[in-house]
């Protein structure tokens, strides 16, 4: 007999799908995995025990005397009694999904702006990112190896600005896992809704220029990277992350190893003071707190380089299969998408007068070709303007005036047409063991009055 099991913590009411991952008593492994995977984000929820150890000196006590009674991740009333949300420093209305690791979303309509500010700028954590007192820019090396590498060396970050050429591109990055909570039967991990993508300006130097002064190898087919995030268990010898892309997409003009977004410093959540930047893929190959990169003979076997971290099954699954590693492949160029970014899903919108809709539109490594809107859920489509990209792998802008023909509940659907001709599905596509790579068109609701 299967049975649904509330989350005894009751903890993660608000995060939709995680019950249905359930049918059994739950195990010391799920209750892990609700303490890991989605932790509360309010603070009228509670919060793990370990981060309470640390909320005691948030509360500016030196000690929580009682607190092993605590209910596990009971919050503090003195924290309780605010309505405002929690926040990050630096991150303007995130919403966050996670603190350990952090991860947070950017709401679909706080990525309004064509390149995208660094306070709205997502985060995906798999580790225990470095702290700011620990890092110091003067000092901070970068470090080129591996067995395709025919002169390994270290670079400072003086070194790098120095000796190669500076180059800023605007660049998506999007990750893998964007829209995971739509797919049903829901897959573990971060229950992003539409939020981990953005598109600011990056500016450091070109990977290849790099990779070219140490010497690549003929038999070269991989570089890989290591930051200076801590595993979550803190066991030095594991890696938080270690992932990389083909050689082709390293050498590409846009592939930047950057030290600066939107002209200032890298936001340190976003990976100050140096990342590997490769726009269009999974924004897990893009390296955070970039500390050295190797040169592969062979695909990067660093952590989470290999299925089903990252990977998709080769052919088309029903929802809730199991696919052998064997049949999965790893996620390349992402797949064509957009987002309506105004007006804010639920806007009242007066009778008789055109609405002006817009937004973005990317497509992995190609381009998009057109994006068409429909306000009759999906009978028929009108053509939105759309704009070319700042540069090669930046989002585009779309607009269009709409027009509705009476008073009443509309919902304004957006789907994007790359330029092979591939549409965004209506609805969540091919259902992957991860739930990664959900294009589904974005919807909003708008209420004509
Ligand atoms: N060192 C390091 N790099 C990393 C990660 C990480 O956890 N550690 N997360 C990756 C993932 S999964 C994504 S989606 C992007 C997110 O970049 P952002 O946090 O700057 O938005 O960083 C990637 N680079
Ligand atoms: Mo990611």
């Amino acid at each position: 007999m299967s049975k649904k099991i509330p989350d005894p913590t009751g903890k993660n009411a608000n995060i939709r799908g995680i019950h249905e991952l359930y049918d059994e008593d739950p195990t010391q492994a799920d209750r892990q995995l609700w303490d890991r995977e989605v932790e509360p984000t309010s603070r009228r929820g509670f919060l793990k025990r370990s981060s309470l150890l640390a909320m005691a000196s948030a509360l500016g006590a030196s000690a929580i005397p009682f607190g092993d009674n605590m209910p596990g991740g009971l919050i503090p009333a003195a924290l309780a009694n605010t309505t405002e949300p929690f926040a990050l420093a630096g991150k303007d209305g995130l919403t966050v999904l996670n603190d350990r690791p952090i991860n947070a979303e950017t709401p679909a309509h706080l990525l309004d702006d064509a390149v995208t500010p660094g306070s709205r700028m997502f985060v995906r954590n798999n580790g225990l990112p470095p702290e700011m007192a620990s890092i110091d820019p003067a000092t901070w090396t970068l470090e080129i190896a591996g067995e395709s590498c025919e002169n390994p060396m270290s670079f400072t970050l003086a070194e790098l600005k120095q000796k190669f050429e500076h180059h800023t591109y605007q660049l998506q990055v999007e990750c893998g896992g964007n829209g995971r909570s739509e797919f049903v039967p829901s897959a573990s991990g971060n229950q992003w809704t539409l939020g981990a993508v953005a598109c600011p300006r990056f500016t450091g130097v070109r990977l290849r220029d790099v990779l070219e002064a140490c010497g690549v190898k003929s038999d070269a087919v991989y570089i890989g990277y290591y930051g200076a995030d801590q595993h979550l268990s803190r066991d030095p010898s594991k890696e938080a992350i270690s992932r990389g892309v083909p050689i082709a997409k390293a050498m590409e003009d846009e592939s930047l190893i950057a030290w600066a977004m939107n002209d200032e410093d890298m936001p340190l959540l976003n990976g100050h003071p140096l990342r590997l930047v490769c726009g269009g893929w999974p924004g897990s190959v893009s390296g955070k707190w970039l500390k050295k990169i190797v040169i592969r003979n062979k695909v990067h076997d660093g952590a989470k380089m290999s299925p089903p971290s990252y990977a998709v099954p080769k052919y088309p699954v029903a929802p809730g299969t199991e696919v052998p590693k064997s049949d999965m492949v790893i996620i390349g160029s992402m797949p064509v998408k957009s987002l309506v970014t105004a007006p804010v899903s639920g806007v009242t919108h007066a009778a008789g007068q055109v609405l002006e809709v817009r937004g973005h539109a990317w497509a992995g490594d190609l381009s998009v070709a057109e994006v068409y809107v429909s306000i009759d859920f999906g009978a028929s489509w009108q053509k939105a303007a759309l704009q070319a990209p700042a540069n090669r792998l930046a989002w585009q802008h779309w607009s269009i005036g709409v027009e509705f023909p009476e008073k009443g509940y509309y919902e304004v659907w957006a789907r994007a047409v790359d330029s092979e001709g591939r549409s965004q599905p209506m609805v969540v596509p091919g259902w992957n063991p991860r739930g990664y790579l959900n294009n589904a068109c974005h919807r909003i609701a708008v209420q004509v009055a």
